[in-house]
């Protein structure tokens, strides 16, 4: 059976990719609810009434165990689906405790969504793993609606991350942590922006590490996977299509 990977739209891919890495051999389902991106400004409700549709879709196409490959997803909707199915469900979060592990000066900035950075698992987080270290917020919008474009370089692209990026390199932070699935896919254009020195923190990886984990524990290891990827979108088809080559198919 397969995993169910899903994301307000073409984002989480960047956490698919870490699922394919480390687990070649996993059927793997996609939704990119693209129809309904972005969801960094959308009410919490709305983002729990699309996550649970598409968990109940990935659900009935078989899937196993599910993967919010969202920031925004996550903060709104995994106790709802965990309260809600019976199944491994892994979440994104922004990697803070990395963060404050890495930092050499005690200064970290987080860039994600309006919608993560004001959730209440949000501040727990940090209520939790940054007690010692100075944490500096920054929404970016409009960085998503350019990855979902297939826009990943470019002026408009380097324009938006400067702005978002420059007060925190201001406020002196030496690591910045990635705190949406979209985001990953600037780091080209985003390490040129950065001085030397400046780390950067994303959650892929980790919460593939994570999945993998929680199958073993659970029993439900693959043990009919032919390494078959099928994508979803809710919205336009022929973006979908334009759009995947650039995002999975070069890479993938
Ligand atoms: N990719 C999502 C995240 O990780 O938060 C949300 C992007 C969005 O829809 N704004």
């Amino acid at each position: 059976a397969p995993i169910g990977v899903f994301d307000s739209g073409v984002g989480g891919l960047s956490v698919l990719h870490e699922i394919r890495r480390l687990m070649p051999c996993e059927n793997l389902l996609y939704v990119a609810d693209s129809g309904y991106v972005p969801y960094g400004e959308k009410p919490p409700e709305m983002i729990r009434e699309r996550s649970l549709r598409i968990a109940e879709f990935l659900i009935g196409q078989g899937a196993r165990a599910l993967v919010l490959a969202c920031n925004t997803a996550t903060a709104a909707a995994v106790n709802e689906l965990r309260s809600t199915f019976d199944m491994p469900i892994i979440g994104m979060e922004p990697a803070v405790k990395p963060a404050a592990a890495a930092t050499r000066n005690g200064k970290v900035g987080v860039l994600a969504t309006t919608g993560t950075l004001q959730s209440a698992k949000f501040a727990a987080l940090l209520d939790r793993f940054a007690r010692d270290v100075q944490v500096l917020t920054q929404p970016c919008p409009g960085l998503v609606e350019c990855v979902e474009r297939g826009e990943l370089q470019g002026p408009e692209v380097r324009a938006l991350l400067k702005r978002y990026v420059d007060p925190l390199l201001q406020a002196g932070c030496d690591t910045l942590i990635l705190g949406c699935t979209h985001y990953p896919f600037l780091k080209p254009v985003l390490r040129e922006c950065l001085p030397a020195g400046v780390q950067l923190v994303d959650t892929g990886e980790a919460v593939a590490r994570q999945l993998q984990a929680r199958l073993n524990e659970s029993g439900r290891q693959a043990s009919d996977g032919t390494g078959n990827v099928r994508f979803w979108s809710s919205g336009d088809p022929q973006l979908m299509a334009a759009v995947l080559p650039v995002l999975w198919g070069s890479a993938g």
